[in-house]
This record gives structure tokens, C-alpha cells and sequence, in this order.
């Protein structure tokens, strides 16, 4: 791996403060019908013809799940201090409910204990997405009550299998992407175009958070383990003072659609007015937010970039479509692009003082919850060259996405903000849902050929940044003119 590209910089992080990279299940394992795992509504989803960029399916992707001691070992390479994985539902209870897969908990047991081998802490999410295909034909999926309550027993199964040395359990990743993309704009599985359906999905992901909650505090044993959710709190920005409520609006129906039972115990007013027209939300039971609201630990935010809002020109109340946009009420309302912006190659704009102001923010609101950036990063196209003699991908435009994301993370910390980490998205290049495998978010380059693993520049940073625990500077003039793109 080169390393005389970085230099150490000079905003350093606690010493407490956790530093690590990400992947989801069914984004990097494959071996999608080996050791017993049943199918997943992604398997569903990506051979379903038209669904996927390419057709790409997750039947190999990044083949982790036949490669775990050399990422392990790359992992470790990199001084990380945890590692955030999924695990895949289906790989452990096939159908969802019932029966429990021995091969599959021991595949993750084995990989927890990998990580701790080389003092790498697990950071786990329960559900990244990849929902049992026999309940989505049982209960129609996160439209069904049902399935929260057999997430509970998912959580419990797996709290008491793996409770003992899992340090952080997160129990859903992005149940906005897992409702409204997968029920309401029908962008990702299982394909749903209705705006109750993603609703009730999310009320019923709301609920089975709180189980889950409460499954995972009956099962782990491990004394200093902590149980959170990770959630993509929208970063919000009218772009106009009389865009105030189109930002109002795309806040209640995106982030307070999840932060509101699942930190407040509330749904707020608002939300149900701005969605009168699909639904009354007679899904939500009596006592159920009091079981979505559970104690925290700590709260998993993603951040991509900041959604800059404004009022859709000539909308007429009472014209919004059923279904079909990415989420209810949502015809209100315009995403701007800011010209301005440099752009990754997924084209999402690049503005880490968005991450700062957010963290501030968000620490403000909650006070009393430490939040953890569980996934930043950007993709980029790739390019795998050699220098000195090394493979390696000299990706200076996602190393320079890091730098600057990183030390927008430094002055949050600095105005106060109660940031207790900082996680990379991705290790590995990997299946970007609808997208395929064009996009890379890797610091770790993959071939989908050969599957062999590159450790691209950004993967220096990283380890500059665990060794150091300091943001390093990118110390471009060590490239050599004929190296640097
Ligand atoms: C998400 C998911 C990841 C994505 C990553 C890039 O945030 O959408 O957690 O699975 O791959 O964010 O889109």
C-alpha cells in the first residue's frame, strides 16, 4: 500500500473517538444460495429484467462471504478501529421466521471473532435492506405488521448468538430507502409504487426499530455493547425564505417520519396533514410509538450532501399523483442543484460544511445522544494503475472528498458537537443497489472479474487517519507529475 502521499495533519480527533469503514450484506458477501442463506427480496429485485443497471444482481459482488480473511486482513492493514457490516437476514433464518440457519450465524460469528482477533470493534446493522423473500409472499414485507414483530425474533436470535461481542448494534439502515424506494417510487425492492404502502412500511420499520430495541437489550451480554439505528437525516436548506415550507414539508415526510417515533415517541402533525390524501394512518396501533420509542445508545446518521429545497413553480394542491415519486407530498417540492458545487460521480454535490452544520444541529436537538457518522464517501470512477512498482488507484478526488468531510467532522466537534465517530463508506467497492457496479465507493478497488482487492490512495488516508487519529492533509506533490490524473 503507498503511503508517501500523506502527511499528518494537524486536527486530531479523541482518543475515544471511533474510526472505521462500512459495507451492507448483500452489497459485498455473494455466495447468495451457499450455506444455506434463502433469498432476499434484492435477489427478487435484481433478477427481475429492467430493475438494475446491467441486469447486476448480488449473486457474487464483491465474494466476501468467500474472502473474509483477506479483507479481514486489509482491514486490520488499515488500523481501523471498527468495522460496520450487515448481516443478512435470509443467511440466518432463510425464510425470515422459525427456522435458524447454523451456517449462518456461524458465518457472522466467525467474522466477529476475526475482528476482534486484530482489535477491530463489530459495528452491526440488523437490517441493511435485504428482507426474507418468503415474507414479502407471507405478510407483504414492511407492509405487514407481521414483519416487525418477526424482526423482533430475528433481533433476538441474534443478540443471543452474537450479543457477547457485538459493540455496536444498529438495527435498521435508512428506513427511508427500505420504505419510500422500495414501496413508493419503486426504485429499489421489492418495487412498491404506492404512497400508503411506503407509509405503512415505515410506520411498521418504526415499530420493529422498538422491538428490535428490546429484543437486543433481553439477548447482549457484552457489558460496553451499544444499540442505535442509522438513519439518513436529510441535511434540509430552503433556498429561499419562501421555500420554508417546501423544506417543512420534504422534513416531515423524510426525516421526522422516523425521528419522530423513533427519538420523540411522536408523529408529528404536520406529517399527517401533508399526507392526508394517501392514507389516515389507521396502521398506527395504540401503544405503538410508545414501543418505537425506545432509549438509545447513540444515533447512526449517514451523510451524503445537503438537499437544497424549494417550492415546486406552479404546483396545485390537491394534484400530487399516487405513487411514483420518491415520497408523498413530495410534488411540492424541488431539489436544487447548486452550480456551484463540485459533484462526485453519482453526481450528489460535495459540501462538508453541510456534515458540520448538520452535526452541530442535530447535537443541539438531541442533546442527550452522541451521534456517530456511520457512512460518508463518494464515488468516483476508478482506474487501477501501478506506482513503484504497487497496484493501486490513485482516486485523489475521493481522498479529497474524505479530507474535507473528515474536517468539516473536526469543527463540528470544535462548536461542541457530540460526535463520537467517524465511519467510511465503502471498504469495498460494491453492488450499488439500482445503480449496479459502476459506481465504486470502495477505498479498496475490486475487480468483478478476478475479484482481487486494490487498496486505492483514499485507503492511505484511512490508515494515516487510524494511526495518526489526526485528519491528514493530502500531500499531493509527492505525486510524481506523470502520476497525478
Ligand atoms: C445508502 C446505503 C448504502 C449505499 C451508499 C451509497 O446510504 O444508501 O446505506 O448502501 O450504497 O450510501 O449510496
Amino acid at each position: 500500500m503507498l503511503d508517501h502521499f500523506i502527511e499528518t495533519g494537524t486536527l486530531s480527533f479523541p482518543p475515544s473517538f471511533v474510526l472505521g469503514a462500512s459495507t451492507a450484506a448483500y452489497q459485498i458477501e455473494g455466495g447468495a444460495r451457499e450455506g444455506g442463506r434463502g433469498a432476499s427480496i434484492w435477489d427478487t429485485f435484481s433478477h427481475t429484467p429492467g430493475k438494475t443497471e446491467g441486469g447486476a444482481t448480488g449473486d457474487v459482488a464483491a465474494d466476501h462471504y468467500h474472502h473474509v480473511e483477506e479483507d479481514l486482513e486489509l482491514m486490520a492493514s488499515l488500523g481501523l478501529d471498527a468495522y460496520r457490516f450487515s448481516i443478512s437476514w435470509p443467511r440466518v433464518m432463510p425464510t425470515g421466521e422459525d427456522e435458524v440457519n447454523p451456517e449462518g450465524l456461524a458465518f457472522y460469528s466467525n467474522l466477529i471473532d476475526g475482528l476482534l482477533q486484530r482489535g477491530i470493534q463489530p459495528v452491526v446493522t440488523l437490517n441493511h435492506w435485504d428482507l426474507p423473500q418468503a415474507l414479502e409472499d407471507k405478510y407483504g414485507g414492511w407492509r405487514g405488521r407481521e414483519t416487525a414483530f418477526a424482526f423482533e425474533k430475528y433481533a433476538e436470535v441474534v443478540g443471543a448468538a452474537l450479543g457477547d461481542r457485538v459493540a455496536i448494534w444498529s438495527t435498521h439502515n435508512e428506513p427511508w430507502n427500505n420504505s419510500f424506494s422500495g414501496y413508493g417510487s419503486g426504485a429499489f425492492a421489492p418495487g412498491g409504487t404506492n404512497h400508503e404502502d411506503a407509509l405503512k412500511a415505515a410506520h411498521h420499520l418504526n415499530l420493529s426499530h422498538g422491538l428490535a430495541v428490546q429484543a437486543l437489550r433481553r439477548t447482549i451480554s457484552r457489558a460496553d455493547a451499544q444499540v442505535s439505528v442509522a438513519l439518513n437525516i436529510f441535511r434540509v436548506e430552503a433556498e429561499t425564505p419562501a421555500d420554508a415550507d417546501a423544506a417543512r414539508r420534504f422534513d416531515a415526510v423524510a426525516n421526522r417520519v422516523f425521528t419522530g417515533p423513533m427519538l420523540r415517541g411522536v408523529y408529528d402533525q404536520d406529517l399527517f396533514e401533508d399526507t392526508k390524501l394517501f392514507t389516515d394512518w389507521g396502521f398506527v396501533l395504540p401503544g405503538d410509538l410508545e414501543i418505537a420509542h425506545q432509549p438509545l445508545d447513540l444515533i447512526g446518521v449517514n451523510y451524503y450532501e445537503v438537499m437544497h429545497i424549494r417550492q415546486a413553480p406552479g404546483f396545485v394542491p390537491g394534484t400530487e399523483e399516487l405513487g411514483g415519486s420518491a415520497f408523498p407530498g413530495s410534488e411540492q417540492v424541488e431539489f436544487v442543484r447548486r452550480g456551484e458545487l463540485e459533484r462526485t460521480g453519482m453526481d450528489w454535490g460535495i459540501e462538508p460544511r453541510g456534515l458540520e452544520d448538520h452535526l452541530v444541529a442535530l447535537s443541539e436537538e438531541y442533546p442527550h445522544l452522541p451521534i456517530m457518522v456511520m457512512e460518508n464517501g463518494a464515488a468516483f470512477p476508478d482506474e487501477v494503475t501501478e506506482v513503484d512498482g504497487v497496484r493501486t488507484v490513485i482516486d485523489l478526488d475521493r481522498t479529497a472528498y474524505l479530507v474535507s468531510h473528515a474536517a468539516a467532522v473536526h469543527r463540528a466537534l470544535a462548536r461542541g458537537a457530540n460526535v463520537v465517530g467517524y465511519i467510511v463508506w465503502s471498504l469495498l467497492d460494491n453492488f450499488e443497489w439500482a445503480a449496479g457496479y459502476g459506481p465504486r465507493f470502495g477505498i479498496i478497488h475490486v475487480d468483478y472479474d478476478t475479484l482481487e482487492r486494490t487498496p486505492k490512495v483514499s485507503a492511505s488516508w484511512v490508515r494515516e487517519l487510524c494511526d495518526s487519529r489526526a485528519v491528514p492533509e493530502l500531500a499531493v506533490g509527492a505525486l510524481a507529475p506523470t502520476q497525478q490524473q
